[in-house]
């Protein structure tokens, strides 16, 4: 969230020659691959048109929450934000939709008709009191229901789902800490890592405040706000291994994770080795971030430098507000965005399917000069449903006048979409949308899911110190789409994990139930892709938590199907 400090753990000298070894390795695997795997429908140029329409509806539906000022001076808790979350609490079919807050975070119930109402106190949660920053969503007892867990500073709460009526504080009975042994808490994700079946978390922690006034840095002479990470010491993740019976047990010293670089702020989950083993990316403020290689047994080492995942193209770090992963060019390979501090380059890593990644935020057009933008909670999602996923992502300073300190960013910014067009490159629409995509504000968390199950993905938008934006998608619907709503049976009740590989012709589509994922925020789990001129899909097939597979032929667009393990798949109610 701060400005990145180059030389933070980094060795310059060792950093360059890491990506001298893998540019060399990417050339050569570029030469022999031809750039691009076989089967890549990149070639397909799509001009970037904008029928999309992104409508703040938030006022209308009823789902109307502001947070309120911050104090000032605007030091680096007060700039750090929340997350938020789409959640299914009652398994209605409709997303619901959760706000981290404080005192309390909100939960609006969504009512199936565009419309919400406010239920945090019928929920339990107008009680739950804490200085609360991210959340997770995943049914960590299997009972059928998704629970909830929210971090803060010295704060955390795992918040039992009783059967869509009720949340119940658990956190002691899980065997947490509600203070989170004082530390920092930011992104968090569940995801059965054991291979037992159990929803494990990931907690990540930040900084360490020393004091109050360790909140705040003084720039030139009257300015008086953030500091940089690289006036904090870091703290570390936590890994809680889920034992069962509604408990958890601290894995983190065992695990391996500890090798994290620290002052971790989003995770998001990935297959990396195609080994059914999900490891992890840990995006760090203004440090090196680190991907977690799943070995088995709970254990997990830092792989991030050897696979080409942990800088940016010249060895710097990165302020990783977000990282999501997304298959932008359709060769089956899930790559990597990441947004940046303003004045340094968004990241985008090219998947090249051989266990290595390559920069190519440059080419293609996600990193622009000056880099103005601060970047925050950022999530792929095919607005348009043309087949390509493109990125929607929040933009928003963290100093109460930072034009003051460097002369040209403005403390509120607009979000930036990002259009895909055809895999080739990115285009930034929002200048060209108008409209609430424009306003500026200080964006946080996103969530990304269909909450008006129309197969268009609408978004949930954090404006600190703003109201909550909910971002109906009105694009015309003249593309097509598919929905796969996937559950497993035994405690991972909502597949998490699962992964689908769908055709048609020579198209594909890939995709992760992995709903952890921008700035400290969960996700509609559904998996969506938007298919355009595509009305049905050939093939899908599913290799589910548990290892099998299942294949599925000839599945019709334009609906949102339920699939249980081994069962065929049916149309999902409710829209
Ligand atoms: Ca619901
Ligand atoms: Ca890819
Ligand atoms: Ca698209
Ligand atoms: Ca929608």
């Amino acid at each position: 969230m701060r400005q990145v400090d180059k030389g933070e753990l980094i060795k310059p000298g060792r950093q360059r020659q890491i990506v001298r070894a893998l540019t060399a390795t990417f050339a050569a695997f570029a030469l022999l691959a031809g750039c691009h795997p076989s089967g890549s429908p990149a070639g397909k140029i799509h001009e970037p048109q904008s029928p999309i329409r992104l409508v703040d509806i938030a006022q209308s539906s009823g789902a109307v929450y502001r947070w309120p000022e911050e104090p000032r001076p605007f030091g680096i808790k007060e700039a750090f934000g929340l997350g938020c979350a789409f959640i299914d609490y009652d398994n209605d079919g409709w997303p619901d939709i959760f706000l981290v807050a404080r005192p309390h975070p909100i939960l609006f119930h969504n009512l199936g008709n565009g419309k919400f109402e406010d239920v945090t106190d019928r929920m339990g949660l107008s009680k739950l009191n804490g200085f609360w920053t991210g959340c997770a969503v995943g049914d960590y007892d299997g009972d059928g229901y998704l629970d909830l867990a929210v971090s803060g500073y010295g704060a955390f709460a795992l918040l039992k789902n009783a059967g869509g009526e009720t949340f119940t504080d658990s956190t002691i009975a899980a065997g947490f800490d509600p203070k989170n042994h004082g530390l920092w808490g930011s992104g968090m994700g569940f995801m059965d890592l054991a291979g037992n079946g159990h929803l494990d978390l990931v907690v990540l922690n930040y900084v360490i405040l020393k004091s109050p006034a360790d909140d705040y840095c003084h720039y030139g002479v009257d300015q008086v706000t953030g500091c940089p990470p690289s006036h904090y010491q870091a703290q570390y993740p936590e890994l809680w291994r889920n034992v069962g019976k509604g408990r958890f047990e601290d894995a983190t010293a065992s695990s391996g994770i500890r090798a994290s670089a620290g002052k971790g702020l989003v995770l998001a989950f990935a297959d990396l080795f195609n080994d059914g083993k999900m490891g992890f990316v840990i995006g760090n403020d203004g440090m090196t971030n680190n991907f977690m290689k799943n070995l088995g047994g709970m254990r997990f080492k830092e792989v991030g430098p050897q696979i080409g995942l942990s800088t940016t193209a010249d060895g710097g770090g990165i302020a990783t507000m977000s990282a999501d992963w997304g298959d932008y060019d359709r060769d089956g390979q899930p790559d990597l965005f990441e947004t940046n501090f303003s004045q340094a380059p968004f990241q985008l890593y090219h998947n090249l399917g051989i266990g290595l990644f390559e920069h190519v935020e440059t080419q293609m057009g996600v990193a622009v000069p000056p880099y103005l933008p601060l970047g925050f909670g950022a999530k792929w999602a095919d607005v348009d449903n043309d087949g390509w996923p493109d990125i929607l992502a929040l933009c928003g300073h963290v100093y109460t006048d930072p034009k003051k300190i460097d002369g040209i960013s403005e403390f509120r910014q607009p979000a930036m979409l990002l259009h895909n067009d055809g895999g080739t490159k990115f285009t930034n629409l929002t200048p060209d949308l108008g409209g609430d995509l424009t306003r500026p504000i200080l964006g946080r968390g996103i969530a990304a899911g269909d909450f008006d199950n129309d197969g268009r993905i609408d978004f949930v938008v954090v404006d600190l110190e703003g109201a909550m934006m909910l971002l109906h998608n009105e694009t015309p619907p003249g593309n097509h789409w598919i929905t796969l709503d996937l559950h497993s049976p035994g405690s991972n009740r909502f597949a998490y994990g699962a992964e689908i590989t769908a055709h048609a012709g020579k198209e594909q589509w890939t995709g992760l139930v992995s709903p952890a994922s921008g700035y400290m925020s969960s996700s509609d789990p559904r998996i969506h892709f938007g298919l355009g001129s595509t009305t049905s899909l050939d093939s899908v097939e599913i290799r589910w938590p548990d290892g099998k597979k299942q294949p599925i032929a000839n599945l019709a667009a334009d609906h949102i199907w339920r699939i249980d393990e081994g069962k065929p798949p049916a149309i999902a109610p409710n829209r």
